[in-house]
């Protein structure tokens, strides 16, 4: 079951501007530079971004940058910190009118899972708490992947990392609800398979001041351990098996913006990826295989169950 969309129903209602050109050093088949540039497309050209250490650093290695945007580099802690400081600039420069008001830019974090899940989250739940008006976009590739993917608090129980080569022992944090329960105005998770949900998201969230999330899981070739060309087909397993909820909290009431009918074996999205090769080689690790399984089957279960009591099914 998809969400009705309101705005973007066919892939040709996407604006064709495109604001992230070719050519950046960035790996072939990735999913966060892929979710920037849908991203932007809606956002428009009026744009800065701030972007905390991390692979979309690789963005400006200057003087070459495929942005037609403006960019600012901050520290993985300080991201922010440094969209406040962008605010402040601007809305000075409006009220002083040295910036006309159609001149105004949206300021953009863009930060990887490393600095959103942990070094950077102390200031920006202050930025949340400040009802700093901005937006965050978080490309989750589940590892500190510029420094060679090590563990973060984003791995996914049982990934492989430079750091963990058993296996992550710990769950993924929950960050959407971490953002979530200090009420910002808008949060979402995104797929860039899916690239009208995206859109749609984006335009939602257009609609309101203040720090809104978007969190996308950034499929990984060199991280995860797969050919680039399967980039598309394994974010959509990660829909498909239920792994990467679609879903939208607008004012803290959730809402999935898909819910599949039924969910394809979790395995199907583990198998293709070298990360989780330990796992099936050169025995099944079958304990732990259930228990992904069993925590996937609880969430939708969950789903379905509140889907019936709002009585939307
Ligand atoms: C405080 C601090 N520690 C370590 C580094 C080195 N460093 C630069 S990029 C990076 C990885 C960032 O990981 P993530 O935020 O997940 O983004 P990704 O590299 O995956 O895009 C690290 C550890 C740093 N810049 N600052
Ligand atoms: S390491 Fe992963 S996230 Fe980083 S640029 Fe390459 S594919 Fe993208």
């Amino acid at each position: 079951m998809k969400a009705r969309r309101e705005q973007f129903r066919n892939l040709k209602q996407l604006p064709a501007e495109e604001y992230l050109t070719p050519g950046s050093p960035l790996c072939a088949g990735c999913g966060g530079l892929l979710t920037l540039r849908l991203l932007h497309k809606v956002l428009g050209d009026r744009v800065v971004i701030v972007n905390a250490a991390g692979c979309m650093t690789l963005l400006a290695v200057y003087p070459f940058t495929p942005l037609k945007s403006s960019w600012l580099y901050t520290t993985m802690g300080s991201a922010a910190a440094g969209a406040q400081g962008v605010r402040d600039a601007l809305d000075i420069l409006l009220a002083q009118h040295r910036l006309p008001a159609d001149d105004d830019l949206q300021v953009l974090v863009l930060a990887g899972d490393g600095s959103t899940y942990d070094m950077g989250l102390s200031s920006t739940s202050a930025a949340i708490h400040r009802q700093l008006d901005f937006w965050y976009l978080c490309y989750d590739n589940e590892a500190y992947g510029n420094t060679g993917f090590q563990t973060s608090s984003a791995s996914p129980l049982g990934s492989e990392t430079a750091t963990d080569h058993a296996g992550s022992p710990g769950t993924k944090k929950d960050i959407f609800e971490i953002w979530r329960v200090q009420r910002p105005p808008y949060v979402a998770t995104l797929s860039a398979h899916e690239p009208l949900d995206l859109a749609e998201k984006v335009y939602r969230a257009r609609q309101r001041r203040g720090p809104k999330l978007l969190l996308s899981l950034a499929v990984c070739p060199t991280g995860w351990g797969f050919d680039p060309q399967a980039s598309d087909d394994i974010a959509r397993l990660a829909i498909e098996t239920g792994v990467w909820p679609l879903k939208e909290a607008v004012d803290g009431q959730v809402r999935h913006t898909l819910i599949p009918d039924t969910l394809r074996p979790v395995e199907e999205y583990l198998r293709p990826q070298l990360r989780f090769r330990h796992l099936f080689e050169p025995r099944v690790r079958q304990p732990i295989l259930t228990r992904m399984q069993d925590s996937v089957n609880a969430y939708w279960d969950d789903v379905r169950l509140r889907e019936l009591h709002a009585g939307n099914r």
